[in-house]
Order: C-alpha cells, then sequence, then structure tokens
C-alpha cells in the first residue's frame, strides 16, 4: 500500500488531497493518514495541508523496499522476495538460512549496516552504517558444483556493466573478486557454495559497494588500496540506483550463462581485466609466485607465467599487480 501512496504522490506535481488517495487506494482516510505517517518515519519527507493533502517533497536514500521496488527493471530479482535490514550480522549468512530454509532463487537481502561483514577466508569486510551497498542474492543454478567458480565471473561482469550504465566511471576487474577504480578496491564479492557431489543446492553471492565513504572514513591499513564512488567522482551517489542497476545487470548475465555458457562471460571479463598482462606476485597458502598473469582458463583459474617460463595454474590466491617501482600492491 505504501508503494502504491508513493506512486500516486509522485507522479502528481501538485497536492493529493486525502480523500482521492484514499478513493485510488481503496482504504479509509484514517489508513492513509497512518501509512503517511510511516512513510515520514522511513525519512520521506512529505508535506502535510490541512484540507488541501499531500505531497512528497523528497524521497531518502536509504534501502527500504518502496524505494529499492520503484524503478526496478529486473525480471525477477528482488520483485518478490526483498528483504531489507537497518542492521544483520552478514547479509549472506542470513541469506544463507533463507536458502537452508527453502526461498527461491532471486531472493535478496540487503542491510543498512552490518556488524560482521565478511570478506574470503574468514576476512572482516567494512560494512559502515548508510555508506556503502551490503547485499547477497540466492542462486540455484542447473550447473555442477565444479564449475561453481565460473559464477564469480558472471557477477564481476555484471557489476562492471551496472556501474558503467548509470555512472561515468570505468571500473575494472581484479582476479578473482575485486572491482577496482583507478587500481582501488570499490567493491567485492563473496561466493558461497551448498552442494552434493553432482547438485548444487544454491550458491548465495553477496557484494559490497562503497558508495557514499570519505577517504578518512577507511581504516587506515587499507584507506591506499580501498575506494568509495563518491571518493573518485566527487559527489555523493544514490544508493538504490547503484543497487537497482546491479541487480538488473546480474541477472542479465547469469541468464545469459545459464542459457549460451561461460564463453561469452569470459571473453567480456577479459576485455575488463586489470590482471591480464601485468606482473603480478601471487600468494597461496603460504606460497609466493612472482610472474605475469597470461590468460584465465574455462574453470577461472589464473595462469602465470614465472620467469622460467613455466606455466602455473592459480585455483584461490591473492594476487597484488606490479606498480610504480616495481612494489606489489
Ligand atoms: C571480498 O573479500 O572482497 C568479499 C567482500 C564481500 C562483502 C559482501 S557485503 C554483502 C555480503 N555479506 C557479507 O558478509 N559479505 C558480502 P576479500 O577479497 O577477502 O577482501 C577482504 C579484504 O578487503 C579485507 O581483508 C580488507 O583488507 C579489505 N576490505 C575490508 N573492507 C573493505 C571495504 N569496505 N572496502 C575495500 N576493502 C575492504
Amino acid at each position: 500500500m505504501k508503494q502504491k501512496i508513493l506512486k500516486i504522490l509522485s507522479d502528481s506535481k501538485d497536492y493529493v488531497s486525502g480523500e482521492k488517495l484514499s478513493e485510488l487506494c481503496g482504504i479509509s482516510r484514517t489508513a492513509i493518514w497512518k501509512h503517511i505517517n510511516n512513510l515520514k518515519d522511513e525519512g520521506y519527507e512529505i508535506h502535510s495541508q490541512p484540507r488541501i493533502g499531500y505531497r512528497l517533497i523528497k524521497r531518502p536514500d536509504a534501502l527500504l523496499k518502496t524505494e529499492i521496488l520503484a524503478g526496478l527493471h529486473t525480471s525477477k530479482w528482488g520483485k518478490e522476495f526483498l528483504y531489507t535490514f537497518e542492521e544483520v550480522d552478514s547479509t549472506n549468512n542470513l541469506a544463507k538460512k533463507f536458502a537452508a530454509e527453502g526461498q527461491p532463487e532471486g531472493t535478496v537481502v540487503v542491510a543498512e549496516q552490518q556488524l560482521q561483514g565478511k570478506g574470503r577466508l574468514g576476512r572482516t569486510w567494512i560494512s559502515p552504517k548508510g555508506k556503502g551497498i551490503w547485499v547477497s542474492v540466492i542462486l540455484r543454478p542447473n550447473i555442477l558444483p565444479t564449475k561453481s567458480p565460473q559464477i564469480t565471473f558472471v557477477l564481476a561482469v555484471g557489476m562492471i556493466k551496472a556501474l558503467r550504465k548509470i555512472l561515468p566511471i570505468k571500473a575494472k576487474i581484479k582476479w578473482p573478486n575485486d572491482i577496482l577504480i583507478n587500481k582501488q578496491k570499490v567493491a567485492g564479492i563473496l561466493t558461497e557454495l551448498s552442494a552434493e557431489i553432482e547438485r548444487v543446492n544454491y550458491i548465495v553471492f553477496g557484494i559490497g559497494v562503497n558508495v557514499n565513504q570519505d577517504k578518512e572514513e577507511f581504516p587506515i591499513e587499507f584507506r591506499d588500496k580501498a575506494t568509495s564512488l563518491k571518493s573518485v567522482l566527487g559527489y555523493e551517489v544514490s544508493r538504490v540506483k547503484v543497487l537497482q542497476a546491479m541487480l538488473e545487470e546480474i541477472e542479465i548475465s547469469y541468464n545469459q550463462y545459464l542459457e549460451q555458457g561461460f564463453q561469452i562471460v569470459l571473453d567480456e571479463w577479459k576485455d575488463n581485466s586489470l590482471t591480464l598482462g601485468q606482473q603480478v606476485e601471487v600468494i597461496m597458502d603460504n606460497q609466493k609466485l612472482e610472474g605475469q598473469a597470461v590468460d584465465v582458463d574455462q574453470d577461472g583459474c589464473l595462469i602465470v607465467k614465472d620467469k622460467n617460463n613455466c606455466l602455473h595454474k592459480i585455483i584461490a590466491g591473492d594476487v597484488s599487480l606490479r606498480g610504480h617501482g616495481g612494489k606489489y600492491v
């Protein structure tokens, strides 16, 4: 109902009377008044003029269901099952719980803040309140579990396209899961799998995007490695618009992958890769490897050529790129 009231108010340039709203929505004027107060509590600026009606002045940039759904052009994702929270431990943890309970593909979980946001290998993902997008989605692809690393590539390609669609920036992908702008990390992807030997039960992917943090807000340890869309562009960016674009573009990439296979995604990934062709240092377990990143194979593994021209297939690890002065960053 709130969705409907907002639509009527935003379609109208002028005040809309309580009577008209109640007629269009099929509920009493008192009920309208209650919904309006509720919307005001959520951060909508709505002027009420006695005997004249209501007028929408400003929408909040909050990750509210009403805001996300208004103008979400996915075919399925988030349309029916969209859960928004003020605060969670981790949206991935919650989405995994929902998936285990049987929630369908395309279920979206978003939070304003994560208290225990996760990166890979038990690392921490800093997720301050109201500054970024901390979102997870349930997938149930009919693929072999061994193919699931390909999903991270699908997500990264969708993410790059989403940012390019709505903002004047060129983001790049660093193998395997980082989205960078000017070689600094603006977003990270975490893909978690539940499977039997031959069947995927579900995949939950989570993406964290730094949107409106100022540089000084990042912890000092990775201030020179991290960035936000605001820091790059010099102005605040609508988190709702970024989230909508992400869901739309990633859903398109995912459906294309399911219908047409991995090759198209892989080609697009390579076109947007920051890693390929670069001198890299790879840390895996406790080993270190230096060489040139020459390719990514069909399994999503990075192929690195060392100084003796030996090729190494990297399944998982952390990659640093050689920057100015030969230092790896
Ligand atoms: C990632 O891990 O990049 C995956 C991040 C996924 C976060 C999303 S948010 C929604 C969903 N729910 C979750 O709980 N997680 C997902 P990794 O490649 O391991 O990178 C982690 C490292 O990045 C940390 O060890 C820090 O050095 C750095 N880092 C932490 N927070 C950051 C931030 N906000 N921006 C940039 N770098 C960050």
